[in-house]
């Protein structure tokens, strides 16, 4: 069985609410490494990229806030992920805010020739600096890993595209700003919205959603937002949406995507401690991977 390396990035330059940064210890107090020990894996705990604290830095760019910072973090959790991958162990990485997923694809592209993304969110994270209504870089990510966007967030790492966009599949969907909006339909991203798991069942929407971005690919990174979940069950984000994933259909999308066989890596991002309710969301975390990483019932 793959030994898992569990990567903490206390960030979070990538949004305004301070908290997410201690997202990597609610993560851990919540029983992460012990749990996927029971599961029957090996399991390292890197400890933490290093992370400078907000308040000895400023804002420079209004469009792009902490731009250096993002770039920086992005770029040693790279570093870790490709190392990780390479060597043939499957990255949890814990964030921070969602603007680390950029880091985490660049460490995958460096170490992977193709590979697909399950974006799990409430959010399109598709904005760029033109678009962004926020000047938060988490509301980027996906955008500038497929090519999208600032220079300096496409190019991070030396690897533009980081995935295809047509390996590139978002679920959850329920707030996308209307300018974000023309550049998923124009990027060939792949969108199951809220309606789309009313309708079609989360059942269906996850098996479409991992045979588009495992075709021709690798394996597959899943970018869990906890934000994807509905906030009743995932009270402790920055970003909360109503009308989201049920916790049902989370374990469930989680219990499929293990069940591919096509995960190569994850993180589990905007888990915001003081926003929570006794480390709920973190807690509910932990509940999701260990779905992802095979527990069952029987
Ligand atoms: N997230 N679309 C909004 C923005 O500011 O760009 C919200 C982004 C939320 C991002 O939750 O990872
Ligand atoms: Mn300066
Ligand atoms: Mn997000
Ligand atoms: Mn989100």
């Amino acid at each position: 069985m793959k030994e898992i390396h569990i990567i903490g990035v206390p960030s979070d330059y990538g949004q305004n609410r301070r908290g997410v940064d201690m997202g990597p210890s609610a993560i851990r107090y919540a029983g992460l490494k012990e749990k996927l020990e029971r599961l029957g894996y090996r399991v390292r705990d890197l400890g933490d990229v290093m992370v400078p604290t907000p308040e000895t830095r400023h804002i420079e760019h209004q469009k792009l806030k902490y731009l250096k910072e993002v770039v920086s973090v992005c770029e040693a959790l790279a570093e870790r992920v490709r190392d990780a991958v390479g060597s043939g162990y499957t990255p949890v990485i814990l964030g921070g805010d969602h603007s680390i997923a950029m880091g985490s694809l660049a460490g995958m592209a460096a170490a992977k020739k193709q590979f697909g993304v399950i974006w799990f969110d409430a959010h399109g994270d598709m904005n760029t600096d033109e678009t962004t209504p926020s000047g938060n870089i988490h509301g980027m990510p996906l955008a500038a890993s497929i090519g999208i966007g600032h220079e300096a967030l496409t190019g991070l790492f030396g690897i533009r595209p980081k995935v295809q966009p047509e390996n590139v599949v978002l679920v959850g969907a329920r707030s996308i700003d209307p300018p974000e909006a023309e550049l998923i339909r124009q990027s060939g991203v792949h969108v199951f919205t809220m309606a789309d798991i009313d309708r079609m069942g989360m059942d269906a929407v996850m098996r479409k959603a991992i045979e588009l971005a495992a075709t021709g690919t690798d394996g597959i990174h899943l970018s869990l937002d906890l934000d994807g979940l509905d906030p009743m069950f995932a009270p402790g984000v920055g970003t909360p949406v109503n009308g989201g994933v049920t916790y049902r259909e989370g374990h469930l999308a989680m219990e499929l995507l293990s069940e591919s066989g096509t995960l190569l890596s994850v993180d589990v991002v905007e888990v915001n401690p003081i926003l929570d309710h006794r480390n709920q969301t973190g807690r509910m975390a932990v509940e999701l991977v260990e779905s992802l990483f095979g527990k069952r019932v029987l």
